[in-house]
């Protein structure tokens, strides 16, 4: 089973990975290089069966990168509230204030003012793949920011159908010169897109990955991006190569672990994509179907912030 791979790697962590002091404070144990590999033939999807996955959030938070935006608003008018520790953690950092949760999102819902001085994750994702900052030489030594960035998920596009045979068919939302101003640098950070023979794979290399939490999504996101870029260039889905840099399982995470492990991967998900649209920029959340997923019980784990 596909998953395997993904219990074998939690496994060797938990028994194997070195202690790590995080930036979170909470503490890892990880290992630092890793690699799985996951068939996107016949709609297969690498979604896990041993806990319950909400796939649907994963697909609204990667149709939210597409549009560009990195404000947490459009998120959490869908109710997608993966990305709200981040600006509350600034918020209540900078004003001193103990909001809960719960009225910090409602701000942010029901204020378009508040939501754009609170809610701003910085130029992360979105930013960096359709809105890379661009300059043009104005003088000596002198350079003006374009008032349009450069959209790399379109240039991937037009690449992929015109020039498949190329070895440059990549996504990088690591800016280095933007980093500073990001809530998070980016975990998964750079997508390299292959063509061989009409199939279409792709290797995600994420630098670093939270294994208990950030990966289920991870996986199912970079699967879903795939197939919709074969989907609008006309190829069949191959494989998603899955790379990690500091792989880790968070030291508060032990009753996940320990349920998880003791658990056996069942079933074969499938993901169906129900409409070709004319642009990558038009798929919706109704467009994305995944049936015969029947996973165990869903399993809470703290985010570490
Ligand atoms: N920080 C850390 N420490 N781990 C992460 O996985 C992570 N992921 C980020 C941002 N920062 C992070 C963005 N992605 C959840 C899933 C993905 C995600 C952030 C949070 C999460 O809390 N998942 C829960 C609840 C899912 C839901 O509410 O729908 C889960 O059980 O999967
Ligand atoms: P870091 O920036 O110090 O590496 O912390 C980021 C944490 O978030 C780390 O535990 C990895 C995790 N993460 C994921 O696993 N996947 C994601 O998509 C994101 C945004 C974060």
């Amino acid at each position: 089973h596909y998953e395997d791979q993904y219990l074998a790697l939690m496994r060797r962590i938990w028994t194997e990975g070195t202690v790590q002091r995080d930036r979170t404070g909470v503490g890892t144990r990880a290992v630092f290089g890793a690699m799985m590999r996951f068939s996107l033939a016949d709609d297969a999807v690498p979604l896990l069966t041993t806990k319950r996955v909400y796939w649907k959030t994963a697909a609204r938070e990667m149709l939210w990168f597409l549009t560009g935006n990195t404000n947490i608003r459009p998120l959490l008018q869908q109710k997608v509230r993966i990305w709200t520790d981040w600006p509350l953690d600034r918020y209540r950092r900078e004003t001193g204030s103990d909001i809960t949760q719960d009225d910090f999102e409602a701000q942010i819902v029901g204020s378009a003012e508040f939501a754009e001085k609170w809610g701003d994750l910085g130029p992360v994702y979105g930013a960096q793949w359709v809105n890379w900052p661009n300059y043009q030489p104005v003088g000596e030594g002198l350079f003006q920011k374009m008032e349009k960035g450069i959209d790399q998920v379109s240039l991937l596009v037009e690449s992929l159908k015109n020039n498949p045979g190329s070895r440059r068919h990549i996504i990088e939302g690591w800016n280095v010169a933007e980093l500073d101003r990001m809530a998070l640098p980016p975990c998964h950070k750079t997508y390299q897109f292959h063509v061989a023979d009409g199939v279409l794979s792709c290797i995600l290399f994420q630098r670093s990955c939270d294994l208990g939490l950030g990966f289920a999504f991870n996986a199912f996101s970079a699967a879903l991006l795939i197939r919709m870029l074969a989907n609008v260039c006309g190829y069949q889905p191959g494989e998603l190569i899955w790379q990690g840099g500091d792989v880790h399982l968070y030291l508060n995470h032990s009753d996940l672990v320990e349920e998880q492990l003791s658990r056996t991967p069942s079933g074969n998900p499938k993901l169906k994509l129900l409409r070709t649209p004319q642009s990558i920029f038009d798929f919706a959340i109704e467009d994305f179907e995944v049936v015969d997923y029947t996973p165990q019980s869903h399993i809470s784990a703290p985010v570490a912030v």
